[in-house]
């Protein structure tokens, strides 16, 4: 399953669209950026760059690695 890291903006829609293209299965988890949970230690842990979307899969396939966006 894929965890969705969300704000409503067009960088958040892209991805969401993007998933349900895709029709992969996805939980969202809301990041409220103008409160700032966007530098929660438990959000940079996910995306260093303090920046939504980011997603984690917990199921990835074989041979995949973890990338990082770069700002
Ligand atoms: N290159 C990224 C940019 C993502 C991005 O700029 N996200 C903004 C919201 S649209 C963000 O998380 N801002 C929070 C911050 O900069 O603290 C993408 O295209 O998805």
């Amino acid at each position: 399953m894929i965890d969705l890291y969300y704000a409503p903006t067009p960088n958040g829609w892209k991805i969401s669209i993007m998933l349900e293209e895709l029709g992969l299965p996805y939980t969202v988890k809301p990041v409220n950026i103008r409160a700032g949970e966007q530098f929660a230690p438990e959000f940079l842990a996910i995306s260093p760059n303090n920046r939504i979307p980011a997603i984690v899969d917990h199921e990835p396939g074989p041979g995949m690695t973890r990338t990082k966006e770069t700002p």
